[in-house]
Formats: structure tokens, sequence, C-alpha cells
């Protein structure tokens, strides 16, 4: 499935006057527009592979029809959104889920839709058919050498998989942990894992990166083997400088500062990227932006100050990923509104006013800081998005073209109304 540039073309002739006049009315008010649009033009998020398919609940999945069966027709799937919002340019595949069988016809049907590989994650916390140890008490924390052992080697069998496509990171989440107190040493755990993980991290490429996410709980749930960002930190810290901490959004306890976490990495040169989504109680998955949009503006805010603070390039020198799963929406439309959701927390971050932030900062004006950020905040971008997406060759309204396009329909046309993505 491709959908031809005319479509998107004629369906935007369609939207021009009236987008036009929304531009012009909020980008008059922007000082420096130019560069505001050159950062949202440049700024891609990665899709994960898991994603693509209606996921569920332990309770039940109800799938929507059209889902990708294997590999190809997740990258077709990124193709539409790439398409469509012209900033999806990248896929992050999960290993066993998606193991490329021709490593090379894939990169290059990837190539045909303008998208590369992000992060390859490994999967140790599922026992796979045929695997000879299980994973039931842990994997790189595991107190037996053999079930380490085997988990170290597939993390260097999947950072091979990512060398095939041209990956440059290995994502590891480890569901390692305990259930009960008194089940694990906490000491030994954490030891056993750092000197697994340093195993893995020896094996990297020279130009690779590997990403530690930190989860609070689940599925232990009395302790978990990386837990926080402080735990993550002090593997990365101590397995060296291309070993960084990923934050999943939804990996924290109720309440947690996440942006202040994202500042002090960030500070510490040790932030790896993200796993966007939103929660209301745990790891949901839910679309980003849906709960707590305020929440991602403050954490952009952050991001936007502490890269430029450091003369980081914002596109490219951290890892941008959605993880995300679907029990009601189309996943396409989810994921549509996902990167739209970024997309707006970050041009509402380039808006914030930093010299006048500073200066509220430096003089203790609580209120004026927060007209500052609010003001910001409260400013519609989306005009600016849109235009962005326009400019990139996109769609001014990327959902409504995939619905005036009737892209499903299409999609189930071509795969079955009863396929089922392969993943969680
Ligand atoms: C975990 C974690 C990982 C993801 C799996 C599927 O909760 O977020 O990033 O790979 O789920
Ligand atoms: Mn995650
Ligand atoms: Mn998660």
């Amino acid at each position: 499935m491709q959908i031809e540039q005319y479509k998107i073309d004629e369906y935007n002739q369609q939207q021009l006057t009236a987008h036009r006049q929304k531009f012009d009315f909020v980008a008059g008010d922007i000082r420096d527009i130019d560069s505001v649009m050159k950062k949202l033009r440049a700024f891609q998020i990665a899709i994960p592979s898991w994603a693509l398919g209606t996921g569920g609940t332990r309770f039940g999945r109800f799938s929507g029809g059209g889902e990708p069966r294997n590999l190809e027709e997740k990258i077709a799937d990124v193709g539409v959104l790439h398409a469509l919002n012209r900033s999806s340019g990248a896929i992050s595949l999960h290993i066993p889920w998606d193991i490329p069988k021709d490593a090379a016809a894939i990169k290059s049907l990837a190539a045909q839709h303008g998208i590369r590989f992000d992060a390859v994650n490994s999967n140790t916390f599922q026992d796979q058919p045929g695997q000879k140890l299980s994973y039931k008490y842990g994997s790189l924390q595991h107190a037996d050498k053999a079930v380490r052992k085997q988990a170290i080697e597939h993390n260097i069998e999947v950072i091979k998989h990512g060398e095939a496509l041209g990956s440059k990171a290995l994502t590891v989440w480890l569901a390692d942990g305990s259930n009960f107190p008194g089940q694990l040493n906490f000491r030994k755990a954490f030891q056993r894992t750092l000197e697994s993980l340093e195993e893995i991290y020896a094996a990297l490429p020279s130009d690779w990166k590997l990403y530690l996410e930190y989860k609070c709980y689940e599925p232990n749930f009395y302790s978990t083997t990386v837990a926080d960002w402080g735990q993550s930190l002090l593997y990365t810290t101590k397995l060296g400088p291309k070993a960084y901490t990923l934050v999943d959004l939804g990996h924290h306890l109720p309440n947690a500062n996440i942006e202040q976490i994202v500042s002090l990495l960030l500070m510490e040169g040790k932030l790896a990227g993200f796993h966007f989504n939103d929660s209301k109680y745990g790891d949901d998955d839910l679309t980003v932006g849906s709960i707590n949009p305020y929440q991602l503006f403050l954490i952009f805010n952050e991001l936007v100050e502490g890269m430029d603070a450091r003369g980081m390039d914002h596109a490219n020198d951290l890892g941008w990923m959605i993880d995300a799963s679907h029990n009601v929406k189309d996943p396409i439309e989810d994921l549509l509104q996902s990167v739209q959701a970024i997309k707006i927390a970050y041009a509402q971050a380039l808006l914030v006013d930093k010299a006048a932030l500073t200066a509220a900062q430096d003089a203790n004006d609580v209120v004026l800081a927060q007209e500052i950020l609010q003001n910001a905040y409260r400013t519609d971008v989306r005009p600016l998005v849109a235009e962005a997406s326009l400019r990139n060759g996109g769609a001014i309204d990327p959902i409504g073209a995939y619905r005036t396009l009737k892209i499903r329909k299409k999609l189930i046309g071509e795969r079955g109304s009863k396929t089922v993505a392969t993943g969680l």
C-alpha cells in the first residue's frame, strides 16, 4: 500500500485557504518563525513495530482488521503514516517479534518509504517457542549463569539484526525483578545484571549506543531490577559513555516529576531519549497527549532548554520513539494522533521566551515565570504543525486525509478483516 502524492496534494488543496488564514494569524506573532518551522520540519518520531496491530489487555483483544501480518506490511503501515505526516520516518523493531528474513530486502523496502531503522529492542521477558531455558525468574539477573548467558546471547543477536538494517542503538528493557519480599537479594541481582549488561555493552559496534529503560513495576510487583531513573543511571554510568538512560513516560509512579528527571539526565549527558505514550494510572500505553498534554509540554520545555544549553541537535541527538498500544482505536489513527501531540508539545516549547523566563526566574517572579510558560502552552500551534507537514509533502490534516482516502478500507481489502499482527 503506497499513497500517491497527488492524492495528498488534492486533499490539501481543499484545506489550503482556511489553513493559510490560520497559519498567518499564528505565525505573525512569532519572532523566529523560520527557525521554528525548520526545527518542526526536521523532527522525526520512530514508530514501534509492535504498535501497528490492535493490542489488547490480558482480558481480550479485539482486532480491527487489515492488520499487518508481517514485517513488510508493518513497514508499509509506517510508510502510510510517514506519507501523511512526514514526521514518522523511522521504525523501531522488537526482536524476535520482527526478525527480518532478508535484511537487505527489508532495508530497501523501508528506503522506498523514506524510513530508517531506529533502536532495536531485545525481548527477554517472554519465553519463545523452542527456547532452552526459561525467563520465569528473570534474565540478565538470573541466579543461574546459563540463563544469563542465553539472555546475553539474545541481546548480541539483536545487535547483529540491527547492524544489518543500519540501526545504531539497542534498547534493553528488563522484566527482571521479584514478586515477593525475600525472593531476591537486591545487591546480587544488581551485580549480576550489571555483569550481563557489561558483556552486551562490549559487543556494541563502536558507533552504537545502549539504551537502558527503567520501569517501576510490572510484571514483577515487589521489586524491579531497573526500577527507576536512579537505578538506570547507576548502571549506565558504570557501563560507560555508550550507555544511556531511556525514559518511557508510563514507567513512573503516579505524579512523578518526569520533566525534572529529564532535565537532570540531560545535564549529565545520559539521556537516551523516549518512549512516548500517556497514562492515567501506570504503564497504560495510551495515545501521547491524551491524558496530560501539559506534562508533555513541560517535558519538551526542559528538553528544548537542556538541548540548547548543550548545543545539541534536536532532531538527531536523542532517540524519539513512541511506545503505545491500542485497544479501541485504529492503530494508524492512534499513531497519527500521537505524532501530532508530540509535535504540538515540541512547537509550544519552541515558543517559550527563554530570555524572559530566565529573567523572571532570577528575579524570583513566580507569577511571571508561570505566565511565560502558559502563554506558550496556550498558543494554538496546530497551524504550525500543519504547515510543517505541508511543506514536507504531507497532509495538512493527516487523520482527515487518512479517512478521506479510506486507507483502512483499502488495507482490509488487501489483507483481510481477520488479520492479527505479531507482537504483544
Ligand atoms: C514494556 C516496555 C518496553 C516494551 C515492552 C513491550 O513495558 O515499555 O519498552 O518493549 O513493554
Ligand atoms: Mn517502553
Ligand atoms: Mn511499557
